[in-house]
């Protein structure tokens, strides 16, 4: 430790803050803070240089404090700091919106801002409803998810998600909803490049849901096209078009939640887009600012925002949005950040890349208690064998060694996610894998 570092400690009361998804205990006995970054790295508070092999969390997919997206954020907050969007606005979120609806799937563009993900999906899921309800079709009431599904915090997103970790002390949650089962399949899928080829008949589950429940009962099915916080499960070949074909058919609306997959994660600018199956909604949030400003948006299928725009003229036509819904500064840092995803072809970047990546996860393959390796763009989930009675043990294990070393990776169960910024290069890739496999060759 530093003398800075040792300051910087002995100065900050670590006893106020109650830390999200965080053991706080373990935490506060061994603080890990970071204090700067700068593209692909984090400085550390005792003044080390940490290579980001997560992005942030997903997010930061253009890398850390980008001068265009620092630049733009500052010039903002010196303009206009606040404007609400109720019956008012700024130009920014006009722009924000318009540069989005640019780069999503064809016939999603209509936007609505919010300020996470969590926030995005609860929104999308209250749009699903009162689109029903307002061409006479009320009854549609049922929210489909699945097992292992993240959705975020709210009370919505919790019930539709799969997590038990997540649902399990807030109790049964929003009363209409049901879940498909998770399409992970180790025994005929473990060691598959990209998109396993087995599993996609696990979509006619919707079929049974369909006779559960009947089809004029259910609102809407919503999944991540890439299950990201439950370990990287990628969607078997065919699995989404067939989930696709079935809502057509029952005149269900499908969401994709791609606050993880949006902005060039999986090769596109968009899972959809990737996979070829185009949602009826769409979550994101993330990088969409490059995570600079909280940010989080539903892109809407134009239909849907249309069926909205009836009734009298003077009616508010849905009864949602938040203060900070489209606010200035995260608009601000969309913009800059869509803006430098177009200007330095960064989803190209990364699809160019991923071949590489998918050898060098892949390398890993025979070292000790690999179960399964998993990728698909600039994404990768290693499968640890848990050690018995101590789920995620083995897993945490690794993200504080790899840590100690300089690479910042991420845990979920005995999961190791991997999602980088989009500008890494083949040396960054060497060098996180480099990492990673030797802290592996010796873990418990
Ligand atoms: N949907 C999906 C698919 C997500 O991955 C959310 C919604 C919620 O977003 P907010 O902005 O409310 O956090 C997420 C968030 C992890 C991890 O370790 C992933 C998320 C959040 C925290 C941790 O994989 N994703
Ligand atoms: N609680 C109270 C008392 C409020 O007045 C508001 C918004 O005005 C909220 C919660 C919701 O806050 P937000 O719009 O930031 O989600």
């Amino acid at each position: 430790m530093g003398t800075n570092e040792i300051e910087l400690l002995q100065q900050l009361n670590l006893q106020h803050l109650w830390l999200p998804f965080t053991a706080n205990r373990q935490f506060k006995a061994q603080p890990r803070l970071l204090v700067a970054a700068r593209d692909m790295h984090y400085t550390a508070h005792d003044g080390r240089t940490i290579l980001d092999a997560v992005a942030g969390l997903w997010a930061v997919n253009a890398g850390h404090c980008r001068a265009p997206i620092v630049e733009a954020i500052s010039r903002q907050a010196a303009t206009l700091d606040y404007a609400t969007g109720f019956q008012m606005h700024h130009p920014g979120a006009f722009l924000a919106a318009e540069k989005l609806a640019a780069i999503a799937p064809a016939g999603l563009d209509r936007v609505f801002f919010v300020n996470s993900g969590s926030e995005a999906v609860d929104t999308a899921l209250k749009m699903a409803l009162a689109y029903h309800r307002l061409r006479g079709e009320g009854t549609r009431r049922v929210l489909i998810g699945r097992e292992r599904g993240y959705h975020g915090v709210g009370f919505g997103g919790i019930s539709v998600g799969g997590m038990p970790g997540n649902r399990k002390t807030f109790g049964n949650l929003l009363p209409l909803v049901d879940h498909l089962p998770h399409t992970h399949d180790a025994q005929r899928n473990a060691f598959s490049r990209g998109q396993p080829q087995w599993g996609a008949e696990r979509a006619d589950a919707l079929e049974s849901l369909i006779a559960l429940h009947d089809a004029s009962n259910i609102a809407a099915v919503i999944v991540e096209p890439v299950a990201g916080s439950t370990g990287v499960l990628l969607p078997p070949a065919g699995y989404l078009q067939r989930l696709r074909e079935i809502c057509d058919r029952h005149g269900i609306l499908l969401i994709f939640d791609e606050v993880i997959t949006g902005f060039g994660r999986t090769g596109a600018a968009f899972a959809a887009q990737t996979f070829g199956v185009t949602p009826d909604l769409l979550t994101c949030a993330k990088a969409l600012t490059n995570a600079a400003v909280p940010m989080g948006a539903v892109l809407v299928k134009r239909e849907i925002f249309d069926a909205f725009m009836t009734g009298p003229e003077s009616s508010i036509e849905f009864y949602h949005g938040y203060t900070y819904s489209g606010h200035p500064l995260a608009s601000a840092a969309a913009i800059a950040t869509l803006d430098l995803f177009r200007d330095e072809d960064l989803f190209a970047r990364g699809a160019a890349l991923a071949p590489y990546w998918e050898d060098a996860v892949h390398s890993l393959r025979g070292l000790p208690n690999i179960i399964d390796l998993r990728n698909i763009g600039l994404v990768a989930g290693i499968e640890l064998e848990s050690i018995p009675s101590k789920p995620g043990a083995r897993a945490f294990e690794a993200f504080l060694r790899c840590y100690r070393r300089g690479v910042l990776i991420r845990t979920t169960g005995d999961t190791i996610a991997l999602s980088p910024p989009l500008i890494l290069e083949r040396r960054h890739v060497d060098e996180i894998f480099g990492v990673l496999a030797e802290v592996l060759r010796d873990l418990p």
